[in-house]
């Protein structure tokens, strides 16, 4: 059991944040999905290959250069191959995405639930808002050639709260930030702002002027304190929770090596998640064990019905509430 301390709690309720070390054992935890990893590059690289896109699989290669060389070499990053979610839009029957056993192993972590348990309670419900980051180097990054920025880079600064539907606006829904390797300042861990969750929801803008850092979504610089805001380099193991109203944003990647991590998000089970068209499950029930989700092929089922509903769908569901055209964008 790791349940945290009533000074952790009383940190995250004033703070909006916690950073917690030692939460994930990285040899029996984080290793094992890794390795799963490993076996999904491997398949990108020998489909690629198939496709005359890469002149090579680069078996010889570690993880981290192997999928920087794919990703340069093919010109895209294929960020969708290894998430556990899917796309918000124009989903395909065979659009990829990456629901192992392994990965769901480790959103139903018992000390991660332990510690989720003392800040959310004992009905936790696992949010389908989830992903993988696989960012690699800046400067080995391909490019978006309308842009002229890195296809994956820095994550511009948002609120999760803003990344949901307005249904969710009053869900408990926390977030859960680790790094598979070391997060560092150099290689791109995330920045967050202090007690920001304490100014309600603000306003997001998908323009792509006036941005603070990154470029898709974001809260412009005018309406943030980011003068504030504090790195949060973690070591493996080590986890950082956050609050939906949180303002946070990640540093580049400026490293040689890429910069991996995990977001999770759980929210206490009734409550709605803000993206009613992905699955969610119960993680951890108290009052009714029967109701946990424990089989890793019924998760992932329940991913491959969704995708398999949406790619049938005409019309998108909604993600999110930002408009385009908002005046206070301008
Ligand atoms: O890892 C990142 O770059 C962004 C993560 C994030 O925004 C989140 O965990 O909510
Ligand atoms: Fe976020």
């Amino acid at each position: 059991m790791s349940h945290l301390t009533e000074a952790q709690v009383a940190h995250f309720k004033e703070q909006g944040y916690l950073v917690v070390e030692d939460v994930l054992d990285p040899e029996q935890d984080l290793n094992p999905v890794i390795e799963e990893y490993a076996g999904v590059l491997d398949q990108l690289a020998q489909d690629l290959y198939a496709e005359g896109e890469i002149s090579s699989t680069y078996d010889d290669l570690p993880f981290g250069d192997r999928l920087t060389k794919i990703y340069a070499e093919s010109g895209r990053v294929h960020a969708q191959y290894f998430d556990f979610s899917l796309p918000q839009q124009n989903v395909q029957p065979d659009t990829p995405m990456w629901v192992g056993p392994q990965v769901f192993r480790l959103l139903r972590n018992e000390n991660l639930l332990d510690a989720i348990e003392s800040l959310i309670g004992p009905e936790i419900y696992s949010n389908p808002v989830q992903h993988v980051r696989l960012k690699p180097p800046e400067h080995l990054c391909p490019v978006n050639e309308d842009t002229g920025r890195v296809q994956i880079g820095a994550t511009p600064w948002h609120q999760d709260n803003g990344v949901v539907t307005e249904e969710a606006d009053e869900t408990d829904m926390l977030t859960v930030w680790f790094g598979l390797w070391d997060a560092t300042i150099e290689n791109g861990c995330l920045e967050i702002i202090p007690k920001s969750h304490r100014e309600g929801l603000l306003q997001h803008c998908i323009t792509s002027t006036d941005m603070s850092r990154g470029f898709g979504r974001h809260i412009p610089g005018k309406f943030l304190r980011a003068e504030n805001s504090v790195p949060i380099p973690l070591k493996r193991g080590g986890v950082l929770f956050f609050h939906r109203l949180n303002c946070h944003s990640s540093l580049p990647n400026n490293s040689d090596n890429i910069r991996w991590s995990f977001d999770l998000r759980y929210n206490p089970t009734g409550q709605p998640t803000g993206r009613s068209a992905f699955p969610g499950f119960v993680a951890r029930s108290r009052s009714n064990p029967e109701s946990e989700l424990h089989d890793p092929e019924e998760w992932a089922n329940l991913w491959h019905e969704t995708r398999h509903r949406l790619s049938q769908d005409n019309d998108n569901p909604t993600f999110h509430r930002w408009k385009t055209d908002d005046p206070r964008c301008a």
